[in-house]
Parts: structure tokens; sequence; C-alpha cells
């Protein structure tokens, strides 16, 4: 056929492929044959959704062959090549990427037409690959995105999970949580290498052999077996790939006899056993059983990632492997703590498999592996149960205690053992190992130098990181003291659960620490790991986040992106955004102001019409969009957002129809993001929300001056519609604590302003974009700790207007539900902890002040016109290519590889 001949044929040799462009009549015979031969729909009719599929098949087509272009030649040329581990990936849909970046959009939509479709409708029958959950995850798509654009010899690794995050409803109750069966149909991205799978094992046992070597042998075997996602570049034959692990049952598991035997259950659950891994992302871990899923499946994805990496060095070597060169072609970047397990598994192979030392082993590890934090909050850091991880991975267990080990000696060696409170106190808060004895080569240093100080003969040696015998002994008569007075039984302090921190290896086996913005790295280096800091100040870096212009500008905002080409001269602004930055000299000229409004309108156009469908409410886009769409976090403070909603909304109350009309611009306010299912206050804020929603947008004196909607489920393609949209956006968490953010990115190159907190990426915006372009309030970072002890010590003096707000909501106006537990946890009454710990009250009067001055400058629209190019202009840094570049230059050492 047709199709045959122009798209199966160019040749895929490696380095040699065509440079063949198709035309839209050979693309719609393509589809059509896909239609007929490929896609498992009824094959009569040509309709949605099996248009989507067809089309996408043909894509496919041609992303496989630039793939194993790709792929060829990274064989050929064995340069070094960066491997992203990562538990997420957001990717959103890939069929508007996909022939963006191959640059057949139109031929696409001509060959569509000629079958009687719509291209963006096709498009929109795609389900979102969201095996993600937020910004950690879309930054891993982001950068895929950007590696194969800039033809960096990179890989991601990951899990194929059946179902994803969750598809959240939002119902009378708030959130509710359901599957997200978005493989029902099938991906048409995916390859499925039944020819690529390795075994991965649990529990078992380790047994020594002759010459000190150590095997892990018994336990469980499952098998994961690779799901190839090729990532096209954008103008570029560059097609890297997104390996994906999914699990299924080793056959040895499978129990024949059993099931022939008529107990099939038990035959079958070997099969769940090994399947259930990649369900779905992030399963509760409130019970072991949970727990234990969970570090299977970063097991999976460590080791099944390392056996493939390390394999493909063998391939690449010639004999015998010179293993020490391993680092010259291998980096791997574990994105958070989640693929920690990478650094026992790659000692463990090189060890127990290659026969290396404990020494080489260690130092090759050190060598390749690098750790990205994306985080600041104390209870984000990953720590397991030592008991947990001893029974499923005992071989790692024993080598994260040598790790271990030989930590405690580099700090002791470091800081001597003058004074031993110091080395103490650094021993205890750096080591892996949380609440476990010291090793006795630690023990022994820290006695003998102990006994031979005469200076300080009764310093205690604490060896066992529990309490003294003593010091128990005096606790607990105490104790026994307040017991005999309440007449209460006494129970002793449970043990503290011995744990392995999971930061603190990476950190200690990584050769790089690097945080995702100025002020996170700053954190993370001056706070969150100083005393690793002090130990190895050349290990921390700081990479600033950044998102891809393709997806971020040029395909969800078509319209803004004509104007930018057209003002700057050039389409290069897509590979080289610091070309936007040339719209600072038409930030007023009123040709550009006119269009730049124009296009703004008709993107909140289909905003409004998408907040229809999905929520039935209907908006003005005369009014201004404010959108904080993010996943819902106490410190992100969507409830500070709600609040200075509900004051506004009192205040409109208080006012006659003219006042009101004079006083406020009307607002649409858009909220988005879902709540961790397990996530009870987050799930409580959803939920309140909604309700002002519900009694705000039915009350006839409001009308379109105040709009308040919650739009569900939000992922990549709902961020597409909204961000185009918006022209207010709000990054308003506590200051601190807000590692990056990357939405606040998205926003800005849209031209939407930000009101926000000088915390994460947004100080750099600010510089970036100008302050004067940047609505700024709240308390800053080196504030926070003293303004939470003065809460905590109840010398907080709240502002009347967070007061009035409190009472008014409790009032009822929002509905029968008690919101006790909401307010609670502002005011921290019993029951409720922390007396507001995200500062919301401390907060709240800066918030509404400037939500004023937003008003003001809305109110002059030629000046907030200019603000929102201004914003445009200044978005050039917030690039991934930019970040990439620099992970690349500073840890990765990799260079680009363009495919002749
Ligand atoms: O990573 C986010 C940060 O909150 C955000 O500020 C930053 O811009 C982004 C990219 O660097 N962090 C996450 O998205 N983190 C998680 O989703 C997460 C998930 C499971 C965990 C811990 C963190 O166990």
């Amino acid at each position: 056929s047709d199709h045959k001949q122009q798209v199966k044929e160019p040749n895929t040799d490696e380095a040699s492929v065509d440079t063949f462009v198709p035309d839209s009549a050979s693309i719609a015979s393509s589809i059509k044959y896909h239609s007929e031969f490929t896609t498992s729909f009824s094959p009569e009719h040509f309709q949605l959704p099996k248009a989507f599929y067809a089309t996408a098949e043909s894509v496919r087509d041609m992303l496989i062959i630039n793939w194993n272009a790709t792929n060829s030649y990274y064989e050929k040329m064995n340069v070094k090549q960066a491997y992203y581990l990562s538990m997420e990936y957001l990717q959103g849909r890939a069929l508007l990427n996909a022939i963006g970046n191959l640059e057949l959009s139109g031929v696409y939509a001509e060959a569509l037409k000629k079958l009687g479709h719509n291209l963006e409708d096709v498009a929109w029958q795609e389900p979102d690959a969201a095996l993600g959950n937020g910004g950690l995850g879309r930054l891993a798509s982001c950068f895929l995105d950007s590696l194969a654009t800039l033809n960096y010899p990179a890989w991601g690794y990951g899990l194929r999970y059946k179902y994803g995050l969750f598809k959240q409803l939002i119902t009378k109750e708030g959130q509710e949580e359901v599957a997200e069966n978005w493989l029902e149909m099938g991906s048409p991205w995916e390859i499925a290498r039944n020819d690529v799978s390795y075994p991965v094992k649990f529990y078992g046992k380790v047994v020594s052999g002759t010459n000190g070597s150590k095997k892990w042998v018994g336990g469980e075997d499952i098998m994961a077996v690779a799901y190839d996602v090729p990532i096209p570049g954008y103008k570029t034959k560059t097609t890297i790939n997104l390996r994906l692990w999914s699990t299924k049952v080793s056959p040895q598991e499978f129990d024949l006899h059993a099931y022939n035997a008529g107990d099939h259950a038990k035959a079958y659950a070997a099969i769940k056993n090994a399947e259930k891994i990649c369900y779905i992302l992030y399963p509760g871990d409130e019970s072991v059983e949970g727990k234990t899923l969970r570090l299977k499946q970063q097991y999976t994805l460590c080791s099944a990632s390392l056996q493939d990496i390390i394999a493909r060095y063998e391939r690449r070597s010639e004999e015998p492997v010179n293993w020490e060169n391993f680092p010259e072609k291998v980096a791997v970047q574990m994105n958070d703590t989640h693929p920690t397990l990478c650094i026992p598994e790659l000692i463990r192979i090189l060890m127990d498999v290659k026969g290396l030392s404990w020494k080489e082993a260690w130092n090759i590890t050190q060598r390749t592996v690098a750790y990205t934090n994306h985080t600041v909050l104390p209870e984000a850091l990953e720590k397991w149960s030592l008991k947990l991880m001893q029974d499923l991975l005992p071989r790692h267990v024993e080598i994260i205690r040598t790790i271990d080990e030989e930590l405690l000696h580099t700090i002791v060696t470091e800081y001597g053992t003058e004074d031993l409170d110091l080395l103490q106190q650094k021993l205890k808060q750096m080591r892996i190992l949380d609440n476990i004895e010291l090793p006795e080569s630690v023990a022994k240093l820290l006695i003998k130098s102990e006994e031979n100080s005469a200076a300080h003969p009764t310093v205690e040696v604490d060896i066992s990181g529990e309490e003294s015998k003593d010091a128990v002994e005096e606790d607990q008569s105490e104790e026994q003291e307040v017991e005999e007075k309440n007449d209460v039984t006494f129970e002793p302090d449970p043990i503290p659960p011995k744990m392995v921190r999971m930061a603190n290896l990476c950190v200690a086996g990584g050769h790089t620490v690097n945080g995702v913005a100025e002020i996170h790295s700053e954190i993370v280096k001056n706070e969150v790991f100083n005393d690793f800091y002090q130990l190895w100040p050349q290990k921390f870096q700081n990479k600033t986040n950044g998102v891809t212009p393709r997806r971020w500008i040029r395909f969800c905002n078509p319209d803004l992106s004509k104007i930018i080409t057209k003002w700057t001269g050039t389409e290069d602004w897509i590979i080289n955004t610091e070309i936007l930055s040339t719209l600072k000299k038409f930030a007023d000229n009123e040709d550009l102001h006119s269009e730049w409004r124009e296009a703004k309108r008709r993107n909140k156009i289909k905003v409004a019409s998408f907040l229809k469908e999905k929520t039935r409410y209907v908006v003005s886009p005369d009014a201004m969009f404010d959108v904080q769409v993010k996943r819902i976090h106490e410190y992100k403070r969507q409830l500070m957002n709600i609040f200075g909603i509900v004051y506004r909304y009192k205040k409109m109350k208080e006012m006659s129809p003219e006042e009101r009309k004079e006083s406020f611009v009307p607002r649409v306010c858009i909220f988005g993001g879902k709540a961790f299912a397990t996530y009870v206050q987050a799930k409580r804020i959803v939920k309140f929300i909604t309700d002002v929603g519900v009694t705000v947008n039915h009350d006839p004196d409001i009308g379109d001056l105040l709009k308040v909607v919650f739009v569900p489920d939000y992922n990549v393609s709902v961020a597409e519609v909204l961000i185009p949209g918006s022209e207010l956006s709000q990054h308003i968490s506590t200051a601190g604590m807000e590692a990056s953010g990357t939405s606040n990115m998205k926003f800005a190159m849209n031209g939407c302003i930000v009101i926000g907190t000088l915390d994460g990426a947004n100080v750099e915006i600010r510089e970036e974009v100008g302050e004067e372009n940047f609505f700024l309030f709240g308390a800053q970072a080196h504030e926070i700790a003293g303004l939470r002890k003065e809460r905590a010590e109840g010398k907080f003096v709240p502002d009347p207007r967070f007061e009035e707000v409190k009472e008014f909501v409790r009032s009822g106006v929002f509905g029968p539900y008690n919101y006790n537990e909401l307010m609670g946890s502002l005011e921290g009454n019993e029951g409720y902890g922390r007396a507001d710990y995200f500062l919301v009250g401390k907060d709240f009067p800066s918030y509404i002040e400037c939500q004023e001055k937003v008003d003001e400058a809305y109110r002059d629209q030629k000046r907030w016109t200019k603000m929102s190019i201004l914003n445009t202009a200044g978005s050039y840094k917030f690039s991934s290519d930019r970040t990439i570049h620099e992970y690349a230059r500073d840890i990765w050492m990799i260079e680009p590889l363009v495919l002749p």
C-alpha cells in the first residue's frame, strides 16, 4: 500500500535515516491503514475515539524510526549517557506534542480533515498518561522533552502503573478518588519489550561464600518487563527512550502443582503478588502491607533499571569489562529519595555478581549517582523501618550498615574526639541508621577516647543511640511521682523505632546533591543538610527548575505563540527562550497590546466553556481569571486564598449594588488540584472551597462580580487549557516551604501575573520579570521560625479581618458542614496540634491588601497588559532547556550527540 511504501520503508540503519517528510495524502493513508489493521475497534466506521488511536499509531511509526536510529547511534558511539530515575512521570497527552515536535501538525490536520475529522477533537480523545502526583513528576517529563530536544544521550526510567494516581471526582462530600483506568484502550505510545526483562528478588537470605563473597538467595522472584515510550525532541531526529517497568510473575513462582490440584487461588496468588506492584502510584502506606508494597515498587524501579544499565555497559564494553570506567559512561540521577535503593543495589551487583571489592564498588557507585532534593518538609524526608527493609532486602541492609559505618568513621576523622558531645551530636544527626547501636568499630573508638580523656572524666558515651540507663531511671522516678499525683497508669516511652534515613543515604552515596531553586538550595545547605554541607561543601549545587516551552507555550497557546513569533521576528524562541526578552522593547506598543489582549480573551473564552462543561458553572470572560492550581497542601495555603475570597464576598454583601460594582473588579476564582487520599485536612480544604462556590455562585446579589470554581481532576491537559487563559496566578506558600514550584514558570510564560510570597522560584521569577510586575506579600523565609515561636507562645495578635472571616464561616453561610477541624488548625485548639503552623493568620492581612493592589492594577488594562508582556519576556530563564544544560555540564558530564 501507499502507506507501506512511504512510511515503513525509510532506511532504519543507524545514522542514515532519510529526511523523509510525509505529505497529508500519505499520512491519511497511514491513518486509514492503522484504522483497519492495528486498532482494535469495529472496522466499519472511522469515528472517535478510533480516529485518535489510528492517528497515534501512524505517528508512532515515525517515532519508532527515529527512536531506533537514536538508539543504534548511541550504541555505536558509546558515549556517556545520563539515566533519570523517577517514581513519577506526568507525561500528559502525547499526540499534539509529538506531531508538533516532528513539525507535522499542519499535514496531520489536513490529513484528518480529508478523513472527516478535526485534529483538535481527535487529540482530545487521548487519555492523559498521569503516572505522577505533582511537580516532581511533571519536572521529569519536561526534562525528557529538553533532553531529546537538546540531543543529550539520556534515558528515563520509571514504573508503568496500571492505574496511575487516581481520578478525582468532586461530589457533595468533597473529593472522591476512583481508579484512573488510563490503559483501558491500550496506549499507542508504548512498545512492549517482551525481549527485555529482569528478575527482581524480595525476602530470602544472605549466604557467605568461601572467599568472603556474599550471595542473596531464596525469597520470591518476580519479573520486571520493559515498556518503551519514545520521546521525540523538537526539530531533531533525536528520539530518546522512557523505559517503564511492569511486573509479572516469574515462571518459577507459578505453582503448577497447586493449579493442577485445583487450588487455583494459590496459583493465582503468585500472579497477583507480582502484578500488584505496578497497580497504582503511592498505594496507601498506613498498613505494613502498604509500606511493603511501596518499598517493593522502589526496589523494582532501582533493580530493573540498574540491571538494564549494567547490561548495556557490558554489551558496549570490550572484554574484560573495565568496571572502573563505569562512571565515565553512566550518570544516574535520583529524582528525590524514592530511587535511593540504587545505591545499595549498584554496590550489590558490582560486588556479589561482578566480583568487585567493597572499596571498588563503593567508589564506582559514588561517582555514578547524584541526588535531587525536592522538599524541605521534615515529614516528607523518607525513612524506612529497618525491620521491614531487613526482611525484604537483607543484602541491601548489610550494605547500608557498611555505608553507615564508613560515614561514621568519616565523621570521627573530621571532628576528632576532643569534643565528645559535639562528635556524638554529629554522629546521631548524620548517620543513615537512626536509633541503632553504633557499630563496634566506632563505639570502641569513643570509649577509648573517653578513657584517655582526663579532662572530661564524666562524659557519657552514648553508644546505643538510646538514653543511658541512669537517665532512664531518673525519668522514670519523675514519671512515677506524676503517676501518684494524677493516679494514672504509667506507660514507659516507647522505644524509638529503628529507621533507615534515605536522604542521608543519598547524600553519603551520591557525588552531588542539588536543590531546585536558589532559595531552596540555600535552605538545603544551611538547614536541612547543614551537617553534610559542612563536611562536603563541594557536593552541593543549585539547579533551578524549568519547564518545556514547547508544551507550555508553543503547543498549549498557539495564539500567543503566533504573536511572539511575529514580534520577535523568529520562531527560534521555542528553542532559545532568551529571544523572548526582545518583547521587552515592545512592552508599550499599542498594536502589540491589542493583539496580546485579544489572544488572552480567546483563551479565556476557551476556559469558560471548559468550566461550563466540567462544572456547569457559567462564568464571564470579562472578569479577571484568578487561578490556583496545584496539589492541595496546607503549606501551599489554598486556605488563605479561599479565606481571601470569603472576605471579599462578605464585604460585597455589606455594600449597596452600586458601591459593590465600584469597589471590586469582577473575578472568577479557579481552583484545581488533588489532595492525597489520606490527607484529611487537605480534603477538608477541597470541601470548603466547593461549599463556598455553591453559596457565592448562586447568590443573585453577586452575579458576575465573583465566582468560585473548583475544577475536578486537575492534570496536565487541564493545565494546558487553564494556564493560557489565566491572568492572575497564585503561588502563596509559607516562605521557605515550596522548594521551587514549576507552574509559576508556566503561568509567567503565558503572560499571567504572579501573586506570591518570596518562596521557591518565585524569588527568581520576580527578579527576572521585575518587581513592579509581580505582586509580593507575606513574611520571609528567615522570619518564619521566629513567627512560629511567637505563635506557639500565644503572643500572636490576629488581625480583626482574619477573625471576621472565621466568624463568618462559623455562622453557617456556607452550609451545614461543620468546619471546626479546619478552623481549629488555624487556632491550635485542643486536638488540632500546631497552631496555624503555616501562618495563614500572620500573612492574611498583607495578602488581602496585596489583592487590593491587584484589583487596582487590573482596572488599568494598559498597565496590566504591559505587566503581562513583561512576564512572558522575563520568563526565558525558566526553560527546562537551561536547566538540562546545567545538569549535563555540572552533574552528569555529558555532551550532546547529534544524529548525522
Ligand atoms: O517538586 C515538588 C515540590 O513541591 C515543588 O516545589 C517543585 O517545584 C517540584 C519539582 O522540583 N515536589 C513534589 O512534587 N513532591 C512529591 O510529589 C512527593 C511525592 C511523594 C513523596 C514525596 C514528595 O513521598
